[in-house]
């Protein structure tokens, strides 16, 4: 059998409405491998749309957890970063990364910052620039379009966009992150949606559109970067993964769809998790 591959997550834990670690922990074991993680805060619910929500900030517990893995002489084969409730909290986690990562370790960011256009309200005008710095150090970035904007420190311009736009935006993250880009919320026009993805070792932009499914559907990005993490660790290329991600993302929207459910509790992506493991090619094994 060969050795399982072992991941840290290190995000918020959303006690209701699916996202964070409550989507990345599911889908990286479906994924077969090992995962560790480190909440960085604990809320009843995420922010996005319910008023009223515990927050309990572990940023003082960060480092502690990464200090006493290491002691323990445990090694990643990936470390996993979404969403942190600080700007503080960016720092401490390029301190994790130089406690636990060796340079076999992938270090994928996803930078979540907004959506539609906009900085989510917990966060101060300052925090992309704390994230660029974090972003500088990854292998792999998953921004959507509105985190791509305030990387760039350039103002949100709604879609559909142009292949040249979004091929100047990979070039601008670029030079923000030397790995692997990957950009969310893509779209040509309204009928489409997807990615777009940078691989500076083979400087080779590619593009990964599905049929758009209306509505905003909260945490799809989790289900998207949790996937995306899941094929590259099954050893995917970077597109095919992206492509994998999509259609799980999609897959997971259609069948919440069905539901006619709130769309602040999450999407159903629990239901298809036989066909990720299909997918990823684990009942091969
Ligand atoms: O899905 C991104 C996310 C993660 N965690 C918390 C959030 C959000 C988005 O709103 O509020 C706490």
């Amino acid at each position: 059998m060969e050795r399982q591959k072992r991941v840290a997550a290190i995000h918020d834990i959303s006690c209701f409405g699916k996202c964070s670690l409550t989507v990345a922990l599911p889908l990286l074991s479906a994924a077969g491998l090992e995962t560790c993680c480190i909440p960085t805060a604990v809320l009843s619910t995420h922010t996005g749309g319910f008023t009223g929500y515990t927050y309990r900030d572990l940023t003082d517990d960060i480092l502690p957890v990464a200090h006493h893995w290491n002691s323990l002489g445990l090694d990643f084969d990936a470390v996993y970063t979404g969403f942190l409730g600080s700007e503080e909290q960016t720092e401490i986690i390029a301190r994790v990364i130089d406690t636990v990562a060796t340079e076999d370790t992938m270090v994928m960011v996803d930078p979540v910052m907004g959506d539609d256009g906009k900085l989510y309200p917990v966060f101060s005008h300052t925090f992309p620039a704390a994230m660029r710095k974090l972003c500088a150090r990854a292998h792999v970035i998953v921004p959507n379009m509105t985190e791509a904007f305030l990387l760039l420190n350039e103002p949100y311009r709604h879609g559909p966009y142009t292949e040249k736009e979004i091929s100047r935006m990979l070039d601008g993250l670029a030079a923000i992150c030397t790995g692997k880009i990957v950009l969310t919320g893509v779209h040509f026009d309204e009928t489409s949606l997807g990615a777009a993805t940078y691989d500076p070792e083979t400087g080779a932009k590619e593009f990964v559109l599905r049929e758009r499914i209306n509505g905003f559907y909260h945490g799809t990005g989790d289900v998207y970067a949790g996937t995306l993490l899941a094929a590259l660790m099954c050893g995917f290329s970077l597109h095919d993964a992206a492509a994998a991600a999509a259609d799980y993302t999609v897959l997971s929207i259609a069948t919440t769809k069905k539901m006619d459910k709130d769309l602040r509790y999450g999407v159903n992506f629990e239901y298809n998790l036989p066909t990720l493991m299909r997918m990823l090619g684990r009942n091969e094994e």
